[in-house]
């Protein structure tokens, strides 16, 4: 008897708790549960909760739940979705300004991607999603990203001859593979483990902690850090979710997604440092004292094929110049 009314008792909290919101906003990842991208949303959700007395909420999403980033971002365009923490990599082909972040070693550390998303660039970009039905809230921390495969240690750009490599689904680090002389997959990250895993692939790139999340090094063994891109990640909302809300509520929205950052920020730090003892102590061969010269000399022609247009010119000079 007890039990069940501490169960009933449990029910009727959770159904308060639900019937206070007015507004819950379903948020995408595809990270698992305690991931920094995950946590960092659900930092905001309470952020918003607070600010507007309990009216307005986020329910996070994560592990896929939604489905996979390409086919969620368009779910988000549609307004099915009305948020979603992707990798600014599968909007490429999508929004051409967010090409230039995506080009490999545009930026020369995390602390310059830093300064150019949070200064001028980085809004200039965040503004052109609102032409794809979308809203650019903030960015968040992708790391630096490296290749890792399960053959061989890849101590060279000849080492790379002949290997395939799954990466995400965007032409921009198609032909960064292609450049390297390796053959590219473009793939959703969840099918990528058994890709591995079957040998229809030789490997992918990643960071960090989605090379550990993932559980990508215990079927990839060699992890060789060339850091070829450092793209940031976004959160975005529904143009059409967006639209709903009051000129207040959208300001609530806005500031909290801008606080979420430097929680965020720490988080990665954390887990950053976290996955790679893991990944270390699984006995994954680091390959680490890489020279990058010649992967950054082989790039032009990725830069050729995508810097393009005046505009994008630009915005490529004025990242280069920010200190
Ligand atoms: C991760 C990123 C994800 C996803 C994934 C991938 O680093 O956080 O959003 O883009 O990479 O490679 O698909």
């Amino acid at each position: 008897m007890k039990t069940t009314l501490t169960a009933i008792a449990a029910l009727m909290v959770g159904t308060g708790a639900a019937m206070a919101c007015e507004v819950t906003l379903r948020s995408s990842d595809t990270h698992p549960e305690g991931y920094p991208t995950v946590t960092a949303v659900q930092h905001m959700g309470e952020l918003l909760e607070e600010r507007s007395d309990g009216r307005l909420c986020i329910e996070v999403f994560h592990s896929a739940q939604l489905g996979e980033e390409a086919d969620t971002i368009e779910q988000t365009q549609l307004g099915v979705i009305d948020m979603n923490r992707v990798s600014l990599g599968p909007f490429n082909n999508i929004i051409e300004e967010t090409k230039v972040f995506s080009l490999p070693y545009i930026f020369r550390s995390v602390d310059h991607m830093h300064r150019v998303v949070d200064g001028e660039i980085g809004q200039d970009i965040l503004a052109e999603f609102e032409e794809h039905d979308l809203v650019g809230l903030a960015y968040f921390d992708g790391g630096a990203r490296s290749f890792y495969n399960s053959q061989k240690p890849i101590t060279s750009i000849d080492d790379i001859e002949g290997m395939s490599f799954r990466v995400m689904q965007s032409d921009v680090f198609v032909d960064m593979v292609d450049a390297l002389g390796g053959n590219a997959t473009p793939m959703p990250y969840g099918e990528v483990y058994t890709s591995i895993q079957t040998g229809a692939i030789d490997g992918a790139e990643n960071n960090w902690p989605s090379f550990e999340s993932s559980g990508h090094y215990e079927v990839a063994g060699y992890y060789t850090l060339d850091e070829h891109l450092i793209v940031p990640e976004v959160l975005v909302m529904s143009k059409t979710a967006w639209d709903r809300l009051s000129a207040e509520d959208q300001e609530l929205v806005r500031q909290a997604a801008k606080d979420a950052v430097p929680y965020m920020r720490e988080q990665w730090q954390a887990r950053e440092a976290a996955s790679e003892e893991q990944v270390r102590a699984a006995g994954v061969e680091i390959i680490e004292d890489i020279d990058k010269t010649p992967f950054i000399e082989a790039m032009g022609p990725v830069y050729d094929t995508h810097v393009t247009s005046d505009a994008l010119r630009e915005l490529v000079t004025r990242i280069q110049e920010t200190e």
